[in-house]
């Protein structure tokens, strides 16, 4: 009850946004019209068409699909609708796992153009595996994500994402191609120069995560004496990888001077081009025609309503080298099809509320780290550098919030974090009241904390280790 609460707060806070955003330069356009603005019928049918084909696919060439339906007594021809879909067992992570390296291949190696392979950091790695027509799709539904941003050949597209295994760099390149704009490979890190080459080539749109973008701007005010939106040419900027929240939208925006777009996806379905935001910034369409979502119950496995939030689950419907048959993602969104005024018909997911698996329990108080940065973002002279630690010393669970002050603060009091006693007390008590839950504030001194070019890491849960 309480996640549903939460979501559906997501989009009404989207709505409120929206009068202020759509004041903004960004000009939505639609890259394949045909598609993404599809009657909802004629796209069932579309789907239907291409789930049939794609069961077929995994049944025949990927023995782990074989042996899942053999175990659930079906064969390919008993999924012929969408009424069919539930019949299918879930893919979870583990299974890919466990197919490393190359057990969820569906073609002959020889048909594979591109390899991917996820860190593996918690097991083995995944493998994702590219084919030619693979490639042109992702380019495709990349290029509608650009489009969506308003990003137009004459463009200049700064991609700030890691470049290599990580499918966020070739991705965002692919889609760039595709639209026809001038895309600069910076990749990720390399901060000065990042700022520099913006300021000289004149960049107009910047694609990396979110907490690289606060970042950069950060880094281009306070080192380099250069205001971003005053000064640089950033007009969209397409953030994603991991979870963000309202406020951190804001402060980027301001920040940079640009429209943020949220833009989902995960390697084992494509890698980034799953979803975007389009201009009225209410949820993200989902590229359903290559994409089928489904929002489940995480704990029953069971549908639940349209605007509840569950479990996202993905079956892809036009992945040939490593198609995927009902994959729980882990994340935690809500889906609706109501149509949206920007034209298109794909349904939208509500931006990510965390994983189900990075979900933190503190003391009995559930709550993603998403809506810690939501409370601590709305208290002005707080900055975006914050660290959460989870200990559990005896019996009972220590919070300690680790956060800086802004550059302007802190240096107003000379570097003296005493002087500060009265914030650190208001951020205890807005935690207490947004999270529901008691956490030992320290201030620490501006720059101390780590800065992420990629995917953020802000939680130690030191309970994890012991
Ligand atoms: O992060 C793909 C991507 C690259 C998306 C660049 C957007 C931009 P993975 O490394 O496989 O792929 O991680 C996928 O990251 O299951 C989510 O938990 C999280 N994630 C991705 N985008 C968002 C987002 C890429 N916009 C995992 N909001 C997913 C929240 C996100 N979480």
């Amino acid at each position: 009850m309480q996640i549903i609460l939460r979501a559906n707060f997501h989009f009404a806070m989207n709505k409120q946004l929206c009068g202020e955003i759509m004041k903004g330069s960004i000009k939505n356009w639609i890259f394949q019209p045909e598609f993404e603005k599809m009657p909802r019928d004629k796209l069932l049918k579309l789907q239907e068409e291409r789930l049939r084909r794609t069961v077929k696919h995994c049944y025949e060439r990927i023995p782990l699909y074989h042996r899942k339906f053999k175990d659930a007594g079906i064969t390919p021809d008993d999924i012929k609708t969408m009424d069919d879909l539930k019949k299918i067992p879930f893919t979870e992570k583990e299974d890919l796992r466990k197919s490393y390296p190359f057990g969820m291949l569906a073609v002959d190696l020889g048909e594979v153009l591109e390899l991917h392979a996820s860190s593996g950091t918690t097991g083995h790695p995944t493998t994702c595996a590219y084919t030619k027509n693979d490639l042109e799709v992702w380019s495709k539904v990349m290029a509608r994500i650009y489009a969506s941003a308003g990003t137009k050949k004459g463009d200049i597209i700064q991609n700030a994402y890691g470049y290599g295994l990580f499918t966020g760099g070739l991705g965002f390149h692919y889609g760039a191609l595709e639209i026809g704009a001038t895309v600069l490979p910076i990749a990720a890190g390399g901060t000065e120069r990042q700022i520099r080459l913006a300021k000289e080539f004149g960049t107009t749109i910047l694609a990396c995560t979110p907490s690289y973008a606060a970042h950069l701007g950060r880094y281009a005010k306070e080192k380099l004496g250069i205001d971003p939106a005053k000064e640089l040419k950033w007009k969209s900027g397409l953030f994603g990888a991991e979870a963000w929240s309202e406020q951190l939208r804001e402060r980027i925006e301001e920040l940079l001077g640009l429209e943020a777009f949220d833009i989902y996806g995960l390697s084992e379905v494509i890698g980034p081009g799953v979803s975007v935001e389009c201009p009225q910034h209410d949820g993200l369409h989902i590229q359903e025609d290559h994409f089928l979502p489904e929002i489940i119950d995480p704990k029953t496995g069971e549908a639940v309503e349209e605007g509840e939030a569950g479990e996202l689950v993905l079956t892809t419907l036009t992945r040939e080298a490593t198609p995927v048959l009902r994959f729980r993602t882990g994340d935690i969104t809500v889906l609706k099809t109501e149509e949206c005024p920007c034209g298109r018909t794909l349904a939208r997911m509500g931006r990510v509320l965390g994983r189900a698996d990075d979900m933190l329990k503190v003391r009995g108080v559930k709550f993603w780290p998403k809506t810690v940065e939501h409370a601590l973002l709305g208290i002005k002279g707080v900055s975006e550098n914050y660290e959460i630690t989870i200990e559990r010393p005896q019996e009972l669970d220590i919070m300690t919030l680790r956060v800086e002050p802004d550059k302007e603060l802190f240096e107003s009091v000379g570097g003296d974090l005493m002087k500060l006693k009265d914030l650190a007390k208001e951020i205890a008590e807005q935690i207490k009241s947004i999270v529901g839950v008691k956490a030992n504030v320290e201030l620490v001194p501006y720059g101390s904390l780590p800065r992420f070019m990629g995917k953020a890491k802000r939680v130690k849960d030191l309970r994890k280790e012991t």
